[in-house]
C-alpha cells in the first residue's frame, strides 16, 4: 500500500491530531487500522480499507451504513439510552461531508469512533458473553424491524442464497482450474450429499412462507462488541445489512458462538458443539426478537443451525478450488482447512440436533 493512514486520517472530520495506527481485527475482506490520537482526551479511531474487489459498489454500501446508523441512533435515542456512541456504530463524515474518502490509488476509506474498552472475540469463553452477544444480534434485528428494506442498496447480491452458491461451486468443479480437486474429494461429496437439505429455508423464503427481513448477514462473534465485563456493547461490520431471513443471523452467529475451536481449526477433534453456550446466545437472541417471530420461522430456527456453516464451508471451499480469490489467507490450504472445520462443526452440530430443537422450542415458548 503506497497511500499512506495519515493522510487519509486526516481527510476526516475527526478530533486530535494522528498519533501513530495499527493493523486491527481479523476480518477476512477489509483492513482495518486502529488509530491512535495525540490528544489524551480525543477519541481514537477505526479507519477502515474497503475490499472494493468484492464490494463494487462502495458509495452506496457506505450510504447503507449511513441510513442503518442514523436509523438506529434515532431509535436508541427516543428510548433514552445513555452513552449512545457505545451502542451504535459512529461514522465520521469526510471535510467534504462524504462516509468516506477515496485515495489516490482508487481505494476507498470508512472512519467510526472507535469504542474505548470494548472487546471483540473470536472464541467465547463463557455464558454471559454468549447471552450479551446474543442480545445484541437480536437487539439489533429488532430495531431494523420497520426500516424499508427499499432503501437498501444490495450490497453483494444473492449473498446467502444457498442454490447460487451450490451453482459456482459447480462451475468451478467443471474449471477445475487449479487441478485442486484431487485434494478435496471428501469435502466435494460432502457438499454434494447435504446440498438438498442446506435450501430448505431458502424454499420456504422463495414460496413466501417466511419473511424477509433486514438482516446482518456476518454476524459471526468477532462482530459483536462487548465491554470490559462482557456486557453487550453493539453489532459492528454493517458491510453486509441487507434483506435476509432471520435464520442466517442465528445460524452464523452460532457457527463461531457454539464452536469450542476456531473457525479454521486444523485438529478436528478439537471442534465441538458447545450446548451452554449456544443455549445461552440464543436466550438472548430470542429474547430480543421472540414479539417478531411467526410461528413458522420459530419452528424452523432449530433446522437451520447447520445452514451457515455450510454455507461457509461450500464458499471457503469453493475459494480453495479457484485459487483462494476471495478471502484473505494466511498459508497455502487454508481455506481448505476452513471448509473441513466447518463441516467437522456440521456434523458435531447433527449428532446433537434433537437437544438443540428442544432447546430452542422451550426458549421461545
Ligand atoms: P472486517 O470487515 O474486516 O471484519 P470489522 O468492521 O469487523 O472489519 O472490524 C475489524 C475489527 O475491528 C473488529 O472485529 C473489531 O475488533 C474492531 N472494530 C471495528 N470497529 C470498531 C469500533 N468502532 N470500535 C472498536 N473496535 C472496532
Ligand atoms: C467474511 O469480513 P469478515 O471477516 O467479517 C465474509 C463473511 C464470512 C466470514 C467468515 C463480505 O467476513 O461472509 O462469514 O468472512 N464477509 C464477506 O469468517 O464475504
Ligand atoms: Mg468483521
Amino acid at each position: 500500500m503506497n497511500v499512506s493512514i495519515i493522510t487519509v486520517f486526516n481527510q476526516f472530520e475527526t478530533e486530535g491530531r494522528f498519533d501513530h495506527a495499527y493493523p486491527f481485527g481479523t476480518g477476512h475482506i477489509n483492513d482495518t487500522y486502529l488509530v491512535k490520537t495525540f490528544e489524551t482526551h480525543a477519541p481514537n479511531y477505526i479507519l477502515q480499507r474497503i475490499n472494493h474487489f468484492i464490494f463494487p459498489n462502495v458509495p452506496a454500501l457506505m450510504n447503507n451504513v449511513v441510513l442503518v446508523t442514523e436509523h438506529i441512533q434515532k431509535k436508541l435515542r427516543a428510548c433514552a439510552q445513555s452513552n449512545l456512541e457505545r451502542h451504535c456504530l459512529t461514522l465520521i463524515v469526510s471535510q467534504h461531508k462524504q462516509p468516506y474518502v477515496q485515495d489516490a490509488e482508487g481505494y476507498y476509506w470508512a472512519c467510526y469512533l472507535y469504542i474505548d474498552g470494548s472487546k471483540s472475540h473470536d472464541l467465547v469463553v463463557n455464558d454471559k458473553q454468549a447471552y450479551e452477544g446474543g442480545k445484541m444480534v437480536g437487539r439489533f434485528l429488532d430495531l431494523l424491524n420497520d426500516f424499508p428494506p427499499i432503501l437498501l442498496h444490495e450490497t453483494l447480491p444473492a449473498f446467502h442464497d444457498v442454490e447460487s452458491r451450490l451453482n459456482r461451486f459447480t462451475q468451478t468443479l467443471l474449471e477445475n482450474s487449479f487441478d485442486r480437486i484431487k485434494n478435496c474429494s471428501d469435502e466435494i461429496a460432502f457438499v454434494h450429499a447435504h446440498a438438498d437439505e442446506m435450501q430448505f429455508i431458502l424454499r420456504l423464503g422463495k414460496e413466501g412462507k417466511i419473511p424477509l427481513r433486514i438482516t446482518h448477514n456476518d454476524t459471526k462473534f468477532n462482530n459483536i462488541l462487548l465491554d470490559e465485563q462482557d456486557n453487550g456493547l453493539c453489532v459492528i461490520d454493517l458491510d453486509t445489512v441487507m434483506p435476509g431471513y432471520i435464520h442466517y443471523d442465528l445460524s452464523d452467529a452460532i457457527r463461531t458462538v457454539a464452536n469450542t475451536a476456531a473457525e479454521d481449526e486444523k485438529e478436528l477433534q478439537k471442534i465441538d458443539f458447545n450446548i451452554d453456550l449456544f443455549t445461552a446466545f440464543s436466550r438472548g437472541f430470542v429474547g430480543e426478537v421472540k414479539h417478531t417471530l411467526t410461528a413458522l420461522e420459530s419452528e424452523s430456527l432449530a433446522s437451520s443451525i447447520p445452514l451457515m456453516p455450510f454455507l461457509m464451508g461450500l464458499r471457503f471451499l469453493t475459494d480453495y478450488l479457484a485459487g483462494d480469490v476471495y478471502y484473505k489467507i494466511h498459508f497455502p490450504e487454508h481455506n481448505l482447512q476452513r471448509a473441513r472445520a466447518q463441516f467437522q462443526f456440521i456434523r458435531c452440530i447433527q449428532r446433537k440436533m434433537p437437544e438443540i430443537d428442544s432447546i430452542l422450542r422451550k426458549i421461545i415458548e
